[in-house]
């Protein structure tokens, strides 16, 4: 972790993407913009899902309440909170979310002309919210490849994870953080509730080479690839001089999960099955983002033999095996899916 120097001490979201702005001399304020409207709706989204137990008392969610009032889902909630605050800062011209089956296009004159498109997953392991673990919220932003003043088209949206410009989740935990790249390493902030505004505190984030986490759903370890079971096996195994046997930490939600083994060193693993050839996770919102984060940081982010980035997307919601982490783990787990 590298000390903040001086001048940044409690520097706030806001403050840090015009002060880096300003290393960009071409930039017209455009993905700072952006930027910041996504830190507005995740302050939005935060002060609900921080409730979020206190729903039930006024009515379970996605139906009505006490009141009569309909309680959107939090997911649906967190969508068309991210959807207004992009369409409001007028840089963004379409969403592909996974809340939306198709994209999501703005036709108004001023999003007609913006630069950038967003892909996202509002509210990533929803599931988990009722239960109190933490959950996220994942963007990534490419510039458009269609004319502006057009409507956003499929096309700008089906970009490999190369062309990103800028990617990062919001993680609602003990403490509430985003953390995001633009290319120039990984910069967290956390949420000071006090003022409302996320400061500055992790100023570069560098996840460890090697690591002693190994993060996979072993429920379904009897569907994984034979080289999938050895690697399981091979993490289970003493030998001192390796460090092992390591230490399995599955949280179920993508964010918690990567954010812990970016800090501490791991790998996270959702890899193809029997009944799911492709895994789970999403390509475009959920393994490009967050392989972009865990290059950023100086780890790897494979399908098991492909580098995430260089995938070429056919679909919106494609699937992709997902494999992700300190370099080393990444390599040795490949090693065994090549044997
Ligand atoms: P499983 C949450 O539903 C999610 O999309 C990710 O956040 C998480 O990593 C994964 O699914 C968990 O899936 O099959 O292990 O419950």
């Amino acid at each position: 972790m590298v000390t903040h120097p001086k001048e940044y001490q409690g520097i706030t979201l806001n403050e840090f993407i015009i002060q880096r702005q300003t290393n960009f001399p071409y930039a017209k304020g455009e993905l700072s913009r952006l930027l910041s409207h996504i830190g507005i709706a995740a302050k939005i989204i935060n002060r609900e899902v921080n409730k979020a137990g206190l729903v039930d008392i006024l009515g379970e969610t996605g139906t009505t309440n006490v009141q009569g009032e309909s309680v959107k889902k939090l997911d649906v909630f967190s969508d068309q909170q991210l959807i207004a605050a992009l369409k409001a800062s007028g840089e963004c011209c379409g969403i592909a979310s996974e809340e939306n089956q198709e994209i999501v296009t703005f036709d108004d004159e001023l999003s007609l002309d913006g630069k950038y498109i967003v892909c996202m997953d509002p509210l990533d392991g929803s599931s988990n919210i009722d239960v109190n673990v933490s959950i996220g919220t994942i963007f990534s932003i490419y510039r458009r490849i269609s004319p502006r003043g057009e409507k956003a088209k499929i096309e700008d949206f089906l970009q490999k994870g190369t062309e990103q410009v800028a990617a990062g989740y919001v993680i609602y935990g003990s403490s509430t953080m985003m953390v995001y790249t633009t290319g120039l390493g990984v910069t967290g902030f956390t949420l000071d509730p006090s003022i409302g505004e996320f400061c500055l505190s992790h100023m570069r984030i560098d996840t460890p080479e090697n690591g002693k986490i190994y993060s996979i759903n072993e429920g379904n370890y009897i569907k994984f690839p034979e080289g999938v079971k050895k690697y399981i096996k091979y993490c289970q195994e003493k030998d001192d001089a390796t460090n092992r046997p390591f230490t399995s930490r599955y949280i179920g939600s993508l964010v918690a999960d990567f954010h812990r083994n970016l800090l501490k060193g791991g790998i996270f693993i959702y890899p193809e099955t029997a009944t799911n050839p492709s895994g789970k996770l999403r390509l475009l919102y959920e393994c490009n983002p967050i392989a972009f984060l865990a290059e950023q940081a100086g780890g790897k982010a494979t399908d098991g033999k492909r580098r995430i980035l260089e995938i070429q997307p056919k679909t919106l919601h494609q699937r992709v095996p997902f494999y992700t982490g300190s370099r080393l783990m990444v390599e040795k787990a490949e090693e065994f899916l090549e044997r």
